[in-house]
């Protein structure tokens, strides 16, 4: 590996520094990677930004173990028989990999239509990325078929913000904002194994007198930091959310005034709440009264109309990741309204993204229903502004096609897509339902996954394509600010890969849309693509037209929208906020005599979602190679089960058999699993 930046770093002669960004999540803390020409090894240090303030977590420490790992893919791959997922992969060269890719989906087109082609995208694309998957997926493909891993993540939150707020900027503003409020409510979010930096901004709010308020079923390490702990059953976070807004209500605890001016549908929420008292709440939740009480307290206390520091409500996956999740921010957001929180100093609601580009990834075209700039593919003016900026007749534009889970659920199926192509995801572990999601996946004519390692999803392909790292590559990503930032290209990747932007290009060229994706431009020079998306986007509610590379370099960082949005308005047609009626019908999926327990997921520090990266560093697997099941005492008890054995966990969706750790930390009617791996939250 050589290094390409030019900045030679004082007291360490030779030494280039390149600026840059984690690969892993949405902190997107910032790091210098440091190279000696000629050598191969890359240290990582940390940088000053305001989202990580020079510190790093022990995965951004140890992100350059795997630039050159041995079980690094760097050929592409094909089946020994095609078609036969059990015969042996062979390596192959680039031209002979995309010319058959190409004649393949030629002809199952010809055969079966264009949508027999779907593209599964991922949140931890670069924006560029991101923006030409879904250009390639509408132009070159001509498939409506397209969607991305996000939705198994904060789209529950994306939805509510949309339908309350105009607009789904997981957090509206800097995250800096929380050190100087006075209250923050984290819901089902457990920032010190998820993005552990991040405590920093908590610990200063803390120390300046600030409360910090934890809503989890379990006593997490964020939770054992916090000045209040409320621990509900897991799946009853939206009656948690209509009892505090009972509560400030009957305390006349509301901004009447910002209410009145700001917002729409105020009675009908208060209406709905009427009947969550106190003591009904602690039945359905077991979050005792008087804990609830004291929350309502802090959170008003600190609200802008009571001249506090500022409230703050953010929620995480936790809380989001239910059936239910939509109704449960809804639940959360008509509280942050009813006390005049969005745009207030200090101050509003926030969902805390999760993927390296979670924000970006959502907003440049990945999603099914959506063209870039957060446009929507069902509006005939989107349509347009974006077919002139693509050079193709608005009509060539396929319409909506189906979201991720029912997306992957048809693959293979009667009128369903034969063919998939995956970038960014590994959905045979990740999915919800995966064993369904994986006998469908298996039933495909075509599985192509672009991925650096072997992943579970990648050893079912028909083909395997090696791509670039991102520290051998440049791209911006948006981060869970909503801070545009830039990842700069540090060594030069090894010979055989070829970067995500190249593929796409390339194939275009075979698919006879090549003019739409200049082989010059798309995969040498993500700048280009930069612009082209910032064209495509202007205009749109994520209008990127104003960022530059240069502007990114030069501020460290842009804010699209600026750093405190819904200040002065919202961007809903009438300006206003939208209260929105919640009804809590229950758990989604109760426990039976045959199913005597709630299993949730929680994640752990070292390991990163389904762990294709992670788990291939040593010092992460030696902290925490392994699933386990988190169980308490007296359950333990009950099974007869000790610290060490195997267990075997069963759900309505499949069983894992994973080791046991016992801990109080669950309540009794819990388990939970961690990493990731058994099934999504009811
Ligand atoms: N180390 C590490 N960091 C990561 C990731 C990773 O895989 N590993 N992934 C990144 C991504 S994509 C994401 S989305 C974020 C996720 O970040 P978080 O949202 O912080 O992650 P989780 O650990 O999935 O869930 C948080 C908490 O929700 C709690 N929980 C479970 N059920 C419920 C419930 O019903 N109600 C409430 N209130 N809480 C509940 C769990 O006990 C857990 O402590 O992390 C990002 N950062
Ligand atoms: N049981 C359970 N399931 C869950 C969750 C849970 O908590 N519990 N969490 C959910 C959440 S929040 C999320 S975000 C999803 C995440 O689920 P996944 O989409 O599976 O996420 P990753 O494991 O990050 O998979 C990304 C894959 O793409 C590869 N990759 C990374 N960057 C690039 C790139 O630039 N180009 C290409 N071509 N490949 C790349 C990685 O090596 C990896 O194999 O899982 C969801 N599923
Ligand atoms: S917190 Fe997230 S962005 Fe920061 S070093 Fe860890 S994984 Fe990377
Ligand atoms: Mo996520």
């Amino acid at each position: 590996m050589t290094a390409i930046g030019s900045l030679t770093v004082p007291g360490m002669p030779g030494t280039v520094s390149t600026s840059t960004h984690c690969p892993y999540c949405a902190l997107q803390c910032a790091m210098s990677l440091n190279t000696k020409p000629g050598s191969n090894a890359v240290t990582v240090e940390g940088r000053e930004f305001p989202t990580n303030r020079g510190a790093l977590c022990q995965k951004g420490w140890t992100a350059a173990e795997l630039l050159d790992h041995p079980s690094r893919l760097t050929t592409p791959l094909i089946r020994e028989v095609r078609g036969d997922r059990h015969s042996r992969f062979m390596a192959t060269d680039w031209e002979t990999v995309l010319d058959l890719m190409a004649a393949d989906i030629s002809s199952i087109q010809s055969a079966h239509g264009r949508d027999a082609i779907a593209v599964f995208g991922g949140g931890g694309l670069t924006n560029e990325k991101a923006y030409a998957l879904g250009k390639f997926a509408r132009v070159a493909l001509g498939t409506s078929q397209i969607d991305y891993n996000g939705r198994f993540c904060m789209s529950s939150a994306a939805a509510a913000s949309n339908a309350s707020l105009g607009l789904d900027r997981g957090m509206p503003f800097p995250l800096t904002d929380v050190q100087g409020a006075g209250a923050v409510l984290l819901i089902g979010s457990n920032i010190a194994e998820t993005m552990p930096p991040a405590l920093q901004h908590l610990e200063i709010m803390r120390a300046s007198g600030g409360r910090l308020i934890v809503i989890d079923p379990r006593v997490t390490r964020t939770a054992l930091n916090a000045d209040l702990h409320l621990q509900p059953a897991s799946g009853t976070d939206l009656a948690v959310a209509m009892g505090l807004l009972h509560i400030l209500c009957a305390q006349g605890a509301i901004d009447e005034q910002y209410i009145v001016e700001r917002t729409t549908g105020f009675d009908q929420v208060r209406a709905s709440v009427q009947s969550y008292r106190p003591d009904h709440v602690e039945r359905i939740t077991g979050v005792p009264s008087a804990l609830l009480q004291r929350a309502a307290t802090w959170l008003a206390e600190q609200a802008p109309f009571r001249q506090g520091r500022g409230s703050m409500i953010l929620t995480g996956r936790g809380g989001e990741q239910h059936s239910n999740g939509t109704q449960t921010v809804h639940g959360f957001i008509n509280i942050a309204l009813a006390l005049g929180l969005p745009g207030g100093r200090n101050s509003g609601y926030g969902c805390i993204t999760g993927q390296g580009n979670g924000q970006g990834g959502r907003e440049h075209g990945q999603k099914a229903d959506q063209l870039p700039g957060y446009r929507m593919i069902t509006d005939p003016a989107a349509r347009e502004h974006v077919a002139g900026v693509w050079g193709v007749e608005p009509k060539s534009i396929p319409g909506p096609g189906r979201s991720a889970f029912e997306l992957l659920d048809a693959l293979g199926q009667p009128g369903g897509p034969r063919a998939l192509l995956v970038m960014g995801s590994n959905p045979v572990v990740s999915a919800p339902s995966a064993t369904r999601v994986t006998e469908r996946i298996q039933s495909l004519e075509l599985l192509v996954v672009a991925d650096f390692f072997m992943s579970e999803t990648a050893a079912l392909a028909d083909v395997v394509l090696p791509v670039t790292q991102w520290a051998e590559e440049t791209g911006t990503m948006t981060n869970l600010e909503g801070r545009v930032i830039l990842r700069q290209q540090a060594v030069q990747p090894p010979d055989g890969v070829r970067s995500d932007l190249q593929v796409l290009s390339e194939l275009a060229q075979r698919l006879g849309a090549g003019e739409r994706f200049p082989a010059d431009a798309f995969p040498t020079d993500p700048h280009v693509v930069f612009a082209e998306l910032g064209r495509a986007s202007a205009g749109g509610r994520a209008d990127y037209s104003k960022v530059t590379y240069e502007r990114i370099q030069q501020e460290g960082g842009v804010l699209w929208g600026g750093d405190r949005m819904f200040a002065q308005t919202f961007p809903t047609p009438d300006g206003r906020a939208r209260f929105v009626g919640t009804f809590f019908a229950g758990v989604a999926e109760p426990t039976d005599n045959a199913y005597p327990m709630t299993l949730t997921t929680g994640r752990i520090l070292a390991q990163y979602q389904s762990g294709t990266q992670t788990r291939r560093v040593r010092s992460l697997v030696e902290a925490s190679g392994e699933p386990f099941v988190e169980v308490h005492p007296d359950v333990a008890d009950d099974l007869g089960i000790g610290i060490g054995d195997r267990a075997r966990v069963t759900t309505r969706r499949g069983s894992v058999t994973v080791s046991v750790r016992i801990s109080s930390a669950l309540r009794p009617d819990t388990i939970g699993t961690a990493p990731a791996l058994v099934t999504s939250r009811g």
